[in-house]
C-alpha cells in the first residue's frame, strides 16, 4: 500500500512516515519545510537536534534499506501538488501539513490570516487533486480534539443526535474551537464532510488530542533519526514543555488555576493510530471522525505528575500558576469519548509509564540546549 504523509518532516508526520515503512508500506513524504522556517522567523529550535530531511532519509535507507520518496513543495502550489501526487501514486493520503500552534495563530493579523490561508487552501486543494486523479484514495487527515471545545455534555466522536420539537437527526457535533489555529481545522472538516457528500471521496478526521513524547521505536534507532521536541511558548505543548522546564529548574509554566482539562496521547500512539485508519478506510462518501487519545488529564494533573516524577530524579521541580495568556474555561466538564480506535485494536501506552523513558530522560539529555528566553508565554489572546 502507498501512503503519502503531507507534513512528513514534522513531529507526529517524521515518526508516522518511519513507522509505516517499517510496518512494510511504500512511503512517501511531502513537505514545505516551512515549520524549520518558522522556528527560524521565531528565532527557536526544536531541544533534539534534527538532521536535515535529506539525511534523515538516507540514514533510514542505510539502516533498513527502506526507501522513503521525498517531495520538497507547498500544498498551496496547486501545480506540484497535483504532479506530486501523479508520480507518487498514493492509496492513502496522510494530512499532518499545517501551521498548528495555537499561539501562533494568536500573534496578530498576519499570523491568523497565514494560519487559516495555509490550512484552509491546502486541505482544499488536496481535494481537488484527489477528485480529479484518486477519487477511490483514502485520505487521513488530522483534526483536533480542540474543535470541539469544552462542552457541559460528553464529546461524541464527530456526530450526535438530537431530537428537537419532536424529529431526530445526526448531525455534526457542535464546534467552539479556542483559537484562529483550531478554527482552520473546523473549517476543515467541514470542506472534507462535504467533498465527500458531493464527490464520493472517503475521509477520516481524527481530532487528536495534545500528543506527549519523542521517543517512538523508529526514531530511537539512530541519533539522525530524532524526532523535534519543541518546548518553546509557541509551539511547545504543555506536558513535553514541563518535562523540559522541569529538567533545566524552571517553574512549571501552569496557566491559570490548571484545572483545564484536555485529552493527550503518547506519540507512540499517533503513529499506531494513523495505521488503523489506513488499515480500515472509510467508505466512499463517508466522512468518518475518530476522536484520538487514549487519557484525559487537567494541566495541574500533569505538573504534579512531572513535579513527582522530577523529584524522584533528584530534580527539585517548583509548579508556578501564570496568568492565563490564553481565553479558555478553567473549570469546566470534560468527557469525550474514544472508543473507535480502541475498537479497531489500539492498545494505549499510559503516562504514567512512559513519562521517564519517553519525555524525562530526554530533556535531561539535551537540556543544556535549552534557551531560557524562550520558556515563558509571550502571545496574549485578549488585546
Ligand atoms: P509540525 O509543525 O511539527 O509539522 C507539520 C509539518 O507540516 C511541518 O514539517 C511543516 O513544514 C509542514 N507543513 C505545514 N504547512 C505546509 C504546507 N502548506 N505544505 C507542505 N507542508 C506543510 O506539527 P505536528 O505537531 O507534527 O502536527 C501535525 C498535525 O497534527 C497538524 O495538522 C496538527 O494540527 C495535528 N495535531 C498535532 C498535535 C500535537 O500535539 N502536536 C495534536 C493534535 C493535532
Ligand atoms: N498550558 C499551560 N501551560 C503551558 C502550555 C499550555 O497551562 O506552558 C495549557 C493551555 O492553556 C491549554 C492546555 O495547556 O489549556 C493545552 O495547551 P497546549 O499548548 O499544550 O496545546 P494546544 O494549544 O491545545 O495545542 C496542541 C497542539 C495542536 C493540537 C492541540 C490538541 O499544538 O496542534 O491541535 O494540542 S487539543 O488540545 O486537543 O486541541
Amino acid at each position: 500500500m502507498r501512503v503519502l504523509v503531507i507534513g512528513g518532516d514534522g513531529y507526529c508526520g517524521w515518526a508516522t512516515a518511519l513507522y509505516l515503512s517499517n510496518h512494510g508500506y511504500e512511503v512517501g513524504i511531502l513537505d514545505s519545510l516551512v515549520r524549520r522556517h518558522w522556528d527560524a522567523q521565531l528565532c527557536t529550535d526544536t531541544l533534539t537536534p534534527i538532521a536535515p530531511i535529506k539525511a534523515r532519509l538516507q540514514r533510514w535507507k542505510d539502516l533498513t534499506g527502506k526507501h522513503i520518496d521525498l517531495f520538497i513543495g507547498d500544498l498551496n502550489d496547486y501545480p506540484f501538488l497535483e504532479k506530486s501526487l501523479l508520480q507518487f501514486q498514493p492509496d492513502a493520503v496522510v494530512h499532518f501539513g499545517e501551521q498548528r500552534s495555537a499561539p501562533f495563530s494568536m500573534i496578530d493579523r498576519e499570523h491568523a490570516v497565514l494560519t487559516q490561508a495555509n490550512n484552509v487552501i491546502g486541505n482544499l486543494n488536496l481535494l481537488y487533486a484527489l477528485r480529479d486523479h484518486f477519487p477511490d484514495c483514502h485520505l487521513v487527515k488530522l483534526g483536533t480534539m480542540g474543535e470541539y471545545g469544552t462542552p457541559n455534555i460528553d464529546i461524541e466522536e464527530g456526530y450526535i443526535t438530537i431530537e428537537h420539537n419532536g424529529r431526530k437527526d445526526t448531525l455534526p457535533y457542535p464546534k467552539q474551537p479556542g483559537s484562529f489555529y483550531h478554527l482552520s481545522k473546523v473549517h476543515d472538516s467541514h470542506n472534507i464532510h462535504f467533498a465527500c457528500k458531493i464527490w464520493g471521496l472517503r475521509a477520516t478526521d481524527l481530532n487528536q488530542g495534545v500528543v506527549y513524547g519523542v521517543l517512538t521505536e523508529e526514531t530511537g534507532m539512530d541519533e539522525l533519526l530524532i524526532n523535534r521536541l519543541d518546548y518553546d511558548g509557541v509551539f511547545g505543548t504543555a506536558l513535553n514543555r514541563f518535562c523540559i522546564q522541569a529538567a533545566v529548574g524552571h517553574p512549571l509554566t501552569v496557566y491559570g488555576k490548571g484545572s483545564q482539562t484536555r485529552a493527550f496521547l503518547d506519540i507512540r500512539d499517533t503513529v499506531r493510530c494513523v495505521e488503523i485508519a489506513i488499515a480500515n478506510p472509510a467508505n466512499p462518501g463517508e466522512f468518518r471522525v475518530f476522536n484520538q487519545f487514549t487519557e484525559m488529564f487537567s494541566v495541574g494533573d500533569l505538573a504534579n505528575m512531572v513535579k513527582s516524577a522530577g523529584n524522584t530524579m533528584g530534580m527539585n521541580v517548583d509548579v508556578q500558576h501564570l496568568d492565563n495568556p490564553r481565553v479558555e474555561m478553567e473549570d469546566h466538564y470534560f468527557n469525550a469519548k474514544n472508543t473507535n480506535l480502541l475498537e479497531l485494536g489500539l492498545q494505549p501506552h499510559l503516562l504514567s509509564d512512559s513519562l521517564l523513558d519517553s519525555l524525562l530522560n530526554f530533556a535531561v539529555k539535551y537540556k543544556t540546549r535549552v534557551d531560557k528566553d524562550q520558556i515563558l508565554p509571550k502571545v496574549k489572546w485578549r488585546r
